[in-house]
């Protein structure tokens, strides 16, 4: 059996990391074109460079959740292929599962990249995020780079799609965690893998706009109601 997950910024939100659009969510305060576009980067470097260091800073703080180790967990004993995507740019996942070993076949891929990395706006070159960049972000890769975050921006596209979509052409089991479906393409992966046959599952607090696209639902705190999903 084949399993692809895709997690968003509700998964994170009990271990403390603020999802984006609640009303005391990331968004708040900021304008999304300002801190998340390349537009908005080159208009104000400083800006954005500063909206992503303060997220940096409050990793250290937070630790996986239940929900995030119930994962860690099922990539342990899961026997098929299990491609675990998320739109997340914390590393919870990632410490989840360096508590626990995955089986082979187990695979994470950060869609939207990754707060603890840097990029190189002229070679592309992708770095471990550190403090001792700060605070001019030039690139050590070329004269003329700057070190933009490892974020993928509006308008900008999603990594390794290919993987995903091939994943979820041969999907077996799609489940959902903890995103409000707004955003593309990550939005529309329920409906490849029901062109797939899969069994779709949405878990969120609440009812999402796309919640018709799903066979199963199940409503309630991810860290409640996905370790017993799993077990
Ligand atoms: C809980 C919980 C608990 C709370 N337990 N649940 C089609 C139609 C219209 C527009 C487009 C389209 N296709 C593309 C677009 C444009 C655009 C887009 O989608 N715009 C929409 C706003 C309409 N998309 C793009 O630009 C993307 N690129 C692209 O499409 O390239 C072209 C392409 C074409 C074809 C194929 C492939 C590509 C790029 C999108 C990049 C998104 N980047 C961001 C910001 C990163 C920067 C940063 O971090 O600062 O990524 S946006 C932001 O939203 C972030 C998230 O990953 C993403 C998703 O948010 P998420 O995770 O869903 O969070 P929330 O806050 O929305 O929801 C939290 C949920 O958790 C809620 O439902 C709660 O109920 C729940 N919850 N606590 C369980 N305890």
């Amino acid at each position: 059996m084949n399993l692809v997950v895709l997690t968003g910024a509700g998964i994170s939100a009990e271990s403390g990391v603020p999802t984006f659009r609640a009303s005391d969510g990331l968004w708040e305060g900021h304008r999304v074109e300002e801190v998340a576009t390349p537009e908005g980067f080159a208009a104000n470097q400083a800006l954005v460079q500063d909206f992503y260091n303060q997220r940096r800073a409050f990793l250290p703080k937070v630790a996986p959740n239940a929900a995030h180790l119930a994962l860690a967990e099922l990539a342990a004993r899961w026997e098929g292929d299990f491609l675990l995507v998320t739109q997340n740019v914390d590393d919870l996942h990632d410490r989840a599962h360096q508590a626990i070993t995955p089986r082979d076949g187990f695979e994470l891929i950060h869609m939207h990249g990754e707060l603890l990395k840097a990029r190189c706006t002229c070679t592309g070159k992708v770095m471990d995020w550190s403090d001792d960049l700060e605070p001019h972000h030039t690139s050590p890769h070329h004269p003329a780079g700057v070190l933009r975050p490892h974020i993928v921006w509006f308008g900008e596209m999603p990594l390794r799609m290919d993987r995903i979509s091939e994943a979820l052409d041969r999907c077996d089991i799609f489940l959902s965690i903890g995103t409000s479906g707004n955003v593309y393409p990550a939005a529309g992966f329920v409906e490849q893998a029901r062109y797939a046959g899969a069994r779709t599952v949405e878990i969120n607090l609440e009812p999402t706009v796309g919640r018709n696209l799903f066979g199963e639902h199940l409503y309630g705190p991810a860290t409640e109601v996905l370790p017993p999903f799993l077990a």
